[in-house]
């Protein structure tokens, strides 16, 4: 018989529905509740963006059976692999997501993050939880920290790249005249100073991205800094955009790339918010199509929890 290894498949989450926003961000600010307004001022960018209320949920969904497929389709002889979901701020919690594994008597798993950086703050914290609530139940667990280079990762984002400059030029753009900038959340300034590698990281994923397209007209900037008063890493896409049109750039290609899915970060904070800035600016502005369930992605996803597995064997 086949030995079972558990997968938790680890996300950021998103509420239920506009009821459960209030919980959702007081998650998110270590049980902290948001001031009226600033409650109303997520619930009003949950409500503008396009593609549903809260499709990050659905492409999470999507993602973990498609992983699950694709381990199937890999057959390996001694091992069978069972998903299961784990998200950081919404229900099913990582925390639950290790206890159904114990429940279902997993004595042996494998954690991956949906967002391909590591960073201390961010997937770092995903793993603290899911180790936590292993150890008191007893699963071994061992986890991928990071995939940001992984080739299949590496081509899916180079294609789509390709696919948008190819729109920029049918649409009357010279290629080289396009400026890509490559994007990831950023975070509080502070983790640069504790050697925190998710900058680096990020700027790797870009060069090797960049190389893949044939691109040598890029920069990287931040985006979607969160509302606290200390400093965020910076310049903000939005900063970048009004400092490119001074120099006369006129076509833009934003390119997140720290993230994985249709979510507030990208259908809001670029779709919406960055076009206003670009149609201020009367700069030409698009999106790479975000990876959701790419197949390539998927491939690396199964590839890092299989290598991962054969690693503990
Ligand atoms: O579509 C959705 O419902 C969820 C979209 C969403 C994603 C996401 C990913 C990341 N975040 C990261 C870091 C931070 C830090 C803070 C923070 C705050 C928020 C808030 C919302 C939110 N984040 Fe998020 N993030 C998403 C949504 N994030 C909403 C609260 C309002 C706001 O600030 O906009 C600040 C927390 C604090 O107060 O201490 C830090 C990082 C990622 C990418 C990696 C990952 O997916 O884990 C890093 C998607």
């Amino acid at each position: 018989m086949k030995k079972k290894i558990g997968v938790l498949v680890m996300s950021y989450g998103t509420p239920k529905s506009l009821d459960d926003v209030e919980a959702y961000y007081t998650h998110i600010r270590r049980g902290n509740p948001p001031a009226p307004e600033q409650l109303k001022e997520l619930k009003d960018r949950y409500e503008a963006i396009v593609g549903g209320v809260f499709p990050l949920r659905e492409n999470t969904d999507r993602q973990v059976e498609k992983i699950q497929a694709e381990l199937d389709r890999m057959e390996l002889p001694d091992a069978e692999f069972v998903c299961y979901q784990g998200l950081k701020h919404a229900e099913p919690f990582i925390e639950d997501g290790v206890r159904n594994m114990a429940n279902d008597g997993i004595a042996e798993a494998v954690g991956i993050v949906l967002a391909p950086h590591f960073s201390t703050m961010s997937v770092g914290s995903y793993i603290k939880r899911a180790k936590q609530t292993a150890e008191e139940t007893g699963v071994r667990m061992s986890f991928i920290e990071s995939y940001h280079l992984h080739p299949k990762l590496i081509e899916a984002f180079a294609k789509r790249v390709t696919a948008k400059l190819d729109a920029f030029v049918d649409s009357g753009a010279p290629r080289d005249e396009v400026k890509v900038l490559f994007s990831a959340h950023s975070l509080p300034e502070r983790i640069l100073s504790i050697g925190d590698p998710y900058r680096d990281q990020l700027l790797e994923t870009s060069e090797a991205v960049a190389a893949a397209a044939g691109v040598t007209n890029w920069q990287f900037t931040w985006q979607s800094a969160g509302r606290t008063a200390e400093p965020w890493l910076g310049p903000d896409v939005l900063d970048t955009m009004k400092d490119l049109s001074e120099k006369d750039v006129r076509y833009m290609l934003v390119s997140p790339l720290g993230f994985v899915s249709d979510h507030l970060e990208v259908l809001y904070d670029l779709d919406i918010e960055a076009q206003d800035v670009a149609a201020e600016l009367d700069v030409r502005l698009m999106r790479i199509d975000s990876l959701n369930t790419d197949p390539l992605y998927m491939e690396t996803l199964a590839d890092c929890v299989v290598t991962e597995c054969r690693k503990g064997a």
